[in-house]
């Protein structure tokens, strides 16, 4: 098994357990635990409880690769290798009891900034419909075992795509400027509340594009690889055009440059 496949099929393993405490942890009731850049911005217990069952069950499995949880911070390894993780992407989500969730876990290589790691294996697993996608680099993205393939097709009516709004309500005039500036290129638009999932929707073609400004690095670490594995692109602002807090772009090349220029403004 290649490093990749073995980071993959660890992370699986991780996010399945993860997942289902997440889970369960829903059906006794959700405590928000504090808040964090801004009152709306919260973090439970779950988040706390699930960041430290992955972190404890990664040490134990590779215990010389870097951390770098949503939660608990940055740790840095011996190893070429970093986890980048976010417990449950879609916090507010999960604390209405909304079912769009996920664990995100990757497994990176280099410094684990975006603008210098390389992608080795992504899983975002949606506990509550038990929807698990995965990808280690240069095998494909993975809904299970069905191949995923992001949509490159022609969009007469205009492309399905998905966005979403920073916890600071100082940054919402900016943002909602700019889905007025993507909209000529939309059919329709959707705000499914997390970053990960609207990323492995690209990948497996759901929808045809995704943008969103103020995304940490756990937010789209393991839903990026998920688009490139799937044919896509993954970009952000700037010249290095990775993903970053500035911007965050995912879709088939179709479309990506006129998305990216629309959504920079
Ligand atoms: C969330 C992202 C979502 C974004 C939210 C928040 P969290 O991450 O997944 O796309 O719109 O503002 O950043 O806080 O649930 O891990």
């Amino acid at each position: 098994m290649t490093d990749a496949a073995h980071l993959q099929a660890l992370a699986i393993e991780i996010a399945r357990e993860a997942g289902e405490l997440a889970r369960v942890r829903r059906t006794e009731g959700v405590a928000i635990a504090a808040t964090k850049s801004h009152i709306a911005d919260i973090v439970t217990e779950a988040d706390r409880e699930v960041e430290e069952l992955i972190r404890r069950r990664l040490k134990e499995a590779r215990p010389d690769d870097g951390f770098l949880g949503e939660e608990s911070g940055a740790e840095r390894g011996t190893s070429d290798i970093t986890w980048v993780v976010d417990p449950i992407d879609g916090t507010v989500n999960y604390a209405y009891g909304i079912p769009s969730y996920a664990v995100s876990i990757a497994a990176v290589a280099g410094e684990p900034v975006p603008e210098e790691w390389d992608a080795v294996a992504g899983v975002v697993f949606n506990p509550a419909s038990g929807e698990l996608f995965h990808a280690a680099a240069g095998s494909g993205a993975w809904l299970h075992d069905e191949r995923l393939a992001v949509n490159d097709q022609p969009m007469p009516a205009g492309a399905l795509l998905a966005t979403g709004f920073g916890y600071d309500p100082s940054t919402h005039a900016g943002d909602l400027a700019r889905v007025a500036r993507v909209m000529p290129l939309a059919r329709d638009l959707r705000r499914i509340g997390a970053a990960s999932l609207d990323l492995a929707f690209v990948a497996s073609g759901r929808l045809d594009g995704y943008f969103e400004r103020g995304l940490h690095p756990w937010d789209h670490a393991a839903g990026a690889l998920l688009v490139i594995e799937a044919g896509g692109r993954v970009g952000g602002a700037g010249d290095a055009d990775v993903p970053s807090r500035t911007m965050t772009i995912a879709s088939g090349a179709a479309i990506y440059d006129a998305l990216r220029a629309a959504a920079l403004g």
